[in-house]
């Protein structure tokens, strides 16, 4: 039996095309500016879109195939994926959350460790030899502070876990209250940063949450705050996020995600007030692996006709 064809649109780690190689007749591109001729040729037989948290699969590039019938995302975030097209046409959506809930909410804290007790910046001084001339200066104590987290979803509330462990309080904000939670609710971003020492975006992108964090977000924030962002970088007014970390208006900033990936503003790396990482919280091999998984089975449970495991929400 011949296999079915597959388009993969973005970067995908190399066991995963290995899987669907096995399986699918195999295509791939960048993103849509690499269609081909021979693509056009396919198109009616293409079924499947393979994708990632990054990969831009806009309406256009679904038009292209008249028969596509699934897009995968390997990654919980699909931003990038005209889902609302998607499924007025009938396309089933998926991505792979839960699995790397964990990985995600520790690279937070992970950022957030790092930037406030400066661990980067000490690693430099100490390889320097600067210690052997006087102590590193103090940093900023995390334990017992203030936790401010945008978006409480299934990440969210696993960093108001592990900020409970440091004996943190916890407050939110949300499209609305999460029914049921017990950490503190607060209407918008600008009262969330003004009333916190730590705010860390843990919110999805989309036209819905783009620019949220802006100018009036990080000056109440204030000079003490400390920004971690490992949702995404759209979420984040960058220009803004520069000039404030240019002018202490913050303390500093922990960041994983960026708005051109993975093209980081050069002001940003010429600072030492911020600890980057290339969009990795969900980087293990173990969750890598499982996401994996979970983006190869939800396409198998389609093509045998069974329903799909992950799908995105419709709403
Ligand atoms: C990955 C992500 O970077 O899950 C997401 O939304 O952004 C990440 O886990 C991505 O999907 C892998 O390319």
């Amino acid at each position: 039996m011949s296999k079915l064809p597959l388009l993969a649109v973005g970067v995908l780690p190399p066991f995963l095309v290995e899987r669907l190689r096995d399986t699918y007749d195999y295509h791939h591109i960048a993103d849509e500016q690499g269609w081909t001729d021979a693509l056009t040729t396919l198109a009616p037989q293409i079924r499947a879109i393979a994708a990632t948290g990054e990969s831009k699969v806009p309406r256009s590039l679904q038009d292209r195939l008249p028969n596509l019938q699934i897009i995968s995302v390997f990654g919980v975030g699909y931003d990038g994926v005209d889902a609302v097209a998607a499924h007025a046409r009938g396309i089933a959506v998926t991505h792979t959350p839960d699995v790397l809930t964990d990985d995600v909410a520790d690279m937070a804290f992970a950022l957030l460790l790092s930037t406030a007790r400066a661990v980067v910046r000490a690693d430099g001084f100490v390889r320097a030899g600067h210690w052997a001339r006087g102590p590193h200066p103090f940093t900023r104590k995390v334990s017992g502070q203030r936790m401010g987290i945008l978006g409480l979803g299934r990440i969210g509330a696993a960093i108001a876990k592990r900020a409970e462990g440091f004996g943190m309080s916890v407050a939110y904000t949300n499209r609305k209250p999460v029914p049921g939670s017990l950490y503190r609710y607060v209407a918008d971003p600008v009262t969330l940063a003004a009333e916190c020492d730590f705010f860390v975006v843990a919110t999805n992108g989309g036209a819905a949450t783009r620019g949220l964090v802006d100018a009036k977000v990080l000056a109440a924030l204030g000079p003490d705050g400390i920004l971690v962002n490992i949702g995404r970088g759209s979420v984040v007014d960058e220009p803004a996020l520069i000039a404030a970390l240019e002018s202490r208006q913050i303390a500093g900033a922990g960041l994983d995600v960026f708005v051109d990936e993975p093209h980081v503003p050069a002001a940003l790396l010429a600072m030492e007030n911020v600890v980057l990482t290339p969009h990795m919280a969900s980087g293990t091999t173990t969750t890598r692996h499982a996401m994996a998984a979970l983006a190869y089975d939800n396409l198998a449970a389609h093509f045998a006709g069974h329903a799909v495991l992950t799908p995105v929400p419709t709403a």
